[in-house]
């Protein structure tokens, strides 16, 4: 790790040790809510201030979350990737999405509070929701999934890849048309944001 990639203590004592991204900075107003989704890599949610509401599933209830279909990433590339839930957990659509029942059985909740890490294992489903009036901030980093045989065997982790492979040819043409257009630079870039 390079020495100006400072690890946390709590990161240290769960052993992560090969960071897959930087930090990431979230500052937001109380009420704002991240959906339901999964990532491929361990996570790191650090509280830096104010408190924020963590709803968890387990990776077993992949399917009863009505993950975005991989098919989407053909049609669409990057834009509805299939670690999104459809579901919404706080009005949840049980006529659509009748597995969800199920899924309410494996569900946790906690309350990350300043000064607090959470960890988040690859393929863990989360919802994250910043409480109270104030402005609330916390940091991410994401870690490679380790030993390897973790990473290996999670379908969760798999499916991400395979869509990413899916959506290489809504990929390239995007960057074509992206090239092409007038206005080149900023093409390009909402290209690279959704990456
Ligand atoms: O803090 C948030 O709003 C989202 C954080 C998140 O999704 C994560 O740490 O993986």
């Amino acid at each position: 790790m390079p020495e100006n990639y400072p690890q946390s203590q709590t990161e240290q004592r769960l052993g992560l040790r090969l960071p897959a991204t930087a930090i990431n900075l979230w500052v937001g107003p109380g009420g704002h809510t991240s959906a339901l989704h999964y990532d491929p890599m361990d996570g790191t949610l650090m509280q830096l201030q104010g408190e924020k509401q963590v709803i968890l599933f387990p990776p077993s209830q992949l399917y009863n979350l009505y993950p975005f279909p991989l098919l989407n990433y053909l049609r669409y590339g990057m834009k509805r990737r299939a670690l999104y839930s459809q579901v919404y957990p706080d009005r949840p659509d049980f006529e659509s999405f009748p597995r969800y029942r199920e899924a309410l059985n494996h569900c946790q909740r906690v309350v990350v509070h300043e000064g607090e890490t959470l960890f988040i294992p690859a393929g863990w489903w989360h919802e994250v929701t910043s409480l109270g009036a104030g402005a609330v901030c916390s940091v991410n980093r994401f870690w490679n999934v380790l030993p390897l045989s973790r990473a290996l065997t999670s379908w969760s982790k798999w499916r991400i890849h395979l869509g990413v492979a899916m959506a290489m040819p809504h990929l390239v043409a995007s960057f074509v048309e992206a090239i092409a257009s007038a206005d080149r630079e900023q093409a390009l870039r909402k290209i690279m944001q959704r990456l």
